[in-house]
């Protein structure tokens, strides 16, 4: 299934937290957030996406009138790809965003990474999972299966002390 159970027996979900290039020099204070809000890191990468990489990464908004500055942005830097693992980690990492645009994050949820870091509509952050479907493949974007091993969503999660 697509949660691992620690030895509490409670659901810990796996999604992506994808730190986009506008703010990689404060990769710091997104990872202080994460970890404030009972998730932790399991694995993380920084890297550069291609035009086509960043084109196919977001491929649902190809008819959107912003996409071409999305994949312009989305490749113009370095990005550091986390997956972080708790409980509903997908809609807490989310929650932690805020809204999509900076402007309303700041009006609408203040205490928001989009509100303290972020631009716009567009330079806002980060980047998180809306589903566990969705954090499955994304997952599987940055951080492809090994033989032998199942998908980051299914794999089980042995060496974690702390939960
Ligand atoms: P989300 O990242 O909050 O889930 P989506 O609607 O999935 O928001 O959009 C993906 C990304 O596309 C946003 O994070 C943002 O960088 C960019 N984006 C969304 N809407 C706009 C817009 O109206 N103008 C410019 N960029 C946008």
């Amino acid at each position: 299934d697509q949660y691992t159970r620690n030895k509490l027996g409670s659901k810990k979900e796996r999604t992506l937290a994808l730190i986009k290039p506008d703010v990689v020099t404060k990769i710091g204070d997104v990872i202080e957030s994460i970890y404030s809000s009972n998730l932790i890191v399991t694995k993380a990468k920084m890297t550069r996406l291609s035009w086509s990489q960043a084109a196919d990464f977001y491929m649902e908004h190809q008819s959107k009138p912003f996409f071409n500055n999305l994949v312009q942005f989305m490749s113009s830097g370095s990005v550091v790809a986390m997956e972080i693992m708790g409980d509903e980690a997908t809609s807490v990492w989310r929650k932690l965003l805020g809204p999509t645009d900076s402007a309303a994050a700041r009006k609408e949820a203040p205490q928001s990474i989009r509100a303290h870091f972020g631009t716009d509509g567009l330079k806002n952050v980060g980047h998180g999972s809306d589903s566990l479907d969705a954090a499955a493949r994304e997952l599987e974007f940055f951080f492809p299966s090994t033989i032998g091993h199942g998908p980051s969503n299914t794999a089980t999660f042995t060496d974690c002390t702390c939960c």
